[in-house]
């Protein structure tokens, strides 16, 4: 039998991530956007949730073994363009997860640090978050923090421009290079009817601005966001651009969310 391929080969993605099954959020959300910016995705699951866009109800977690055990086959393979972490949930995993990546010399790393669901549910614990911070902050090509994330991380309240400056060093001291901070949850008092989103670079900050809409429907933004962001390191495009194609991308499945379920409804692509 012949082995028929083509000529161009599309750059692989590779997200470690949770599986919200109701499709929203997590590795569904990534694989998603990958193909959606014509990369070839692929998934490990480091946590199965039980959710729907109503709330998060639990989750079973997956041993570091299971997550190496998926991930080894995959890099034995496959070239990986670049990688997206979301929800890991223990030390473990994490541990693993950055043992990996360094043993691999993995490039375009996306760290979505997921701390807690919209509707409150804990998806990782304090002692994991340390060891995200510790190991995996520093292997990063970007960090993507939303504000209460922010606030979790720098260990502290964000209601200004300044603070958020202060936690983008704070996070930059831990070993970050280039952090994300997603402005979704920023009122800031002199609000002008703009999303903001802020990307601290080495010796910069640049301000990534969309038009911010009214809606409950964002299930699913933060991890669309870094996946995209990987997705467009991927293709060749640089950290800035990434981001801003990233933006737009989401804000168009924001204005276009079908309204799927009775809760918080997913963004759709
Ligand atoms: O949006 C954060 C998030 C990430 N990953 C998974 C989730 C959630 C929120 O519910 O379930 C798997």
């Amino acid at each position: 039998m012949t082995n028929v391929t083509s000529d161009t080969k599309p750059p692989v993605c590779l997200t470690i991530a949770g599986l919200d099954p109701s499709g929203g959020a997590g590795i569904i959300a990534d694989i998603k956007t990958f193909s959606a910016f014509g990369c070839f995705a692929s998934a490990v699951v480091a946590s199965i949730t039980f959710q729907n866009t109503q709330g998060v109800f639990g989750a079973v977690h997956q041993t570091a073994e299971s997550v190496r055990l998926q991930i080894e086959p995959i890099l034995d393979d496959y070239d990986v363009a670049a990688v997206k972490t979301g929800m890991l949930p223990t030390s473990e995993i994490i541990d693993e997860v950055a043992g990996i990546i360094k043993k691999h010399g993995l490039k375009n790393v996306v760290v979505d640090p997921v701390v807690r669901s919209t509707s409150g549910f804990d998806l990782i614990n304090d002692a994991a978050l340390a060891i995200l911070i510790d190991r995996l902050f520093p292997l990063a090509d970007l960090v993507t923090p939303n504000i209460p994330e922010a606030e979790r991380i720098a260990q502290m309240t964000i209601r200004t421009e300044a603070d958020i400056r202060q936690a983008a060093q704070t996070m930059q001291s831990f070993g970050a290079t280039n952090v994300l901070i997603k402005g979704g949850h920023f009122s800031a008092a002199e609000f002008d009817g703009k999303a903001r989103d802020f990307l601290f670079s080495e010796n910069s900050m640049a301000i990534i601005e969309a038009d911010f809409i009214e809606t409950t429907a964002t299930h699913g933004t933060g991890c669309t966001l870094a996946a995209a962001i990987a997705a467009n390191l991927a293709v060749g495009e640089d950290l800035s651009k990434a981001v801003s194609i990233a933006k737009e991308f989401v804000n168009e499945a924001i204005r276009t969310a079908p309204g799927l379920g009775k809760g918080h409804s997913p963004i759709h692509i």
